[in-house]
Parts: C-alpha cells; structure tokens; sequence
C-alpha cells in the first residue's frame, strides 16, 4: 500500500514513522509512506500556503491552489481516498481503519492554522477524520495516528503477533484483559492463581471476565455495541450493569 501525506512539515514525520511495526512494514515493502512539502506548490518565492479569512475575523486559512496542485500531482488512481485531518472531520475509528488498509493508495492532508478552504473539502478531499475530542495544532499528529493504525493491519506487518488482530479490543469491541508475566509475585503483588493454574478452560472464563469488568467501569458505552453471550449478559449484570 502507499500512502501519501501532504503536510507544510514534513520533518515531523521520519521518526515516528520509522521505529517498529511501520518502520519494519516499509523495510519489509508492504507499506511505503511518502510525505509531501506542501510549500513546494505554493504559487509565491516566500512559499506561503495559507491567507486570512474572507469575512474577516481572527487567524489564517490554508489556500486552496497549493493544496489541489499537491494532490494532482501525485496522479491518484480515480476514486482514491483522499482524507482530510480536521478537528471538524468524523472520528477514526478502528473500522476506519480497516476500510483504508483495503485500499492500494490513500492520501493525508494535514491541515494547519485555523483551518482549510471549504473548497478544498469540497471537491479535493472525499472525507473528514479527527482523531478525538482535543485541540491538537494541526493535523499531522493525526496523520501519523492514522498511518500507524492502518499500517498494522496489513497483512505480514505484524508478523507472528497476527492473531493479535483479532484480539484488539476494539476489534472484539472489548477492553483488554489484565495481562502478568514473571515474576509470578513482585513486590507483594501476586498473579492472580487462575493464570498459573494451567486450566485453560477456567482461564479463557476468567479473562473474558475480567475484560467484561473493566469495559463496564471505564468504557461502558462500549458495551452497547459489543457481541455479548448470555454469560457474559449475566456477569454483567452480576456487576451492577443495566443495559440501555
Ligand atoms: C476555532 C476553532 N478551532 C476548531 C476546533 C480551530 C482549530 C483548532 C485546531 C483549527 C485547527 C486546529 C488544528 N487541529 C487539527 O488540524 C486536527 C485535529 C485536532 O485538533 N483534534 C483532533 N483531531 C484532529 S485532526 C486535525
């Protein structure tokens, strides 16, 4: 898969996207990642992307003309995902995630000051993602959340951990289990007995458990979404849980 970044800072990008699994994707050729210096299509010698508002009021706006000329010349297959990172965009969701892992190319615009010409959403980007809630200082911290989420699913980047895709919590639509390794006691904090039994049958039944308690208490609204057994139904209700 390619992925395409458009960003007024580039120099942002190497690190984080060298170190581990999507550092190793890239080496390995599954994912390539090319980032793109918005200021290399700038019509000015100074280089300027953005401009202040039509209307008036406080802050800048990025210019259309750099941006279109940016992505046109990546020459993009039709119909190419081209996603804009904005506070205004809908929130990336792991599903998300999972549609653009399936795509051969998609491209990353990362906006800046206190915004991007509506026109740019209109007839350049075919969507809108923010990664939550929170005001970040633009949209390349997103983009690089983004590529990390997608690059991971692709097949063979994760390598003997695989399998673990099927377990991300978000997948199962369940908060992980607590997970222990040696020492089996560490400073008077002890394993629970379960894990150490060898019972495998009553250690699946007390991590489904134990992953069931900790939804309820820190992402509840997960639980509405969740596939649910009728164990798993009436442990939560053991706990206190009143569904709707
Ligand atoms: C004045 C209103 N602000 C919008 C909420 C202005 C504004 C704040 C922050 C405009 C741009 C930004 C920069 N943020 C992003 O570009 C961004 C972002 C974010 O701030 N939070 C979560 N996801 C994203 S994706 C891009």
């Amino acid at each position: 898969m390619r992925l395409h970044i458009v960003t007024i800072f580039p120099e942002m990008f190497p690190a984080p996207l060298g170190a581990g699994i999507v550092g190793r994707a890239q080496e390995a050729g599954l994912a390539a990642v090319h980032v793109h210096d918005l200021r290399d299509f700038a019509h000015d010698r100074r280089r300027t992307t953005d401009d202040s508002p039509f209307g008036g009021g406080p802050g800048m706006v990025m210019r259309p003309e750099p941006l279109y000329e940016a992505v046109e010349s990546l020459q993009l297959p039709e119909g190419s995902p081209v996603v804009a990172l904005t506070p205004q965009g809908a929130p990336f969701r792991q599903a998300d995630a999972e549609r653009l892992a399936a795509e051969p190319v998609v491209t990353l615009l990362c906006g800046r000051y206190d915004g991007v010409d509506e026109r740019v959403v209109a007839g350049l980007a075919t969507e809108r993602l923010s990664i939550g809630d929170y005001v970040l200082t633009g949209g390349e911290l997103a983009a690089m959340v983004v590529v990390d989420a997608v690059v991971r699913l692709l097949p063979g980047a994760l390598g003997h951990a695989e399998e673990a895709i099927a377990d991300d919590s978000f997948t199962s639509g369940l908060l992980q289990y607590p997970q222990y390794t040696r020492p089996a006691d560490y400073r008077g904090m002890s394993v629970p007995e379960v894990l150490l039994s060898g019972d495998h049958a009553a250690i699946d039944r007390w991590r489904r458990n134990q992953a069931l308690r900790r939804t309820l208490e820190l992402r509840p609204d997960l639980l509405a979404q969740a596939t649910l057994s009728d164990e798993d139904r009436k442990e939560l209700r053991r706990l206190g849980w009143s569904e709707n």
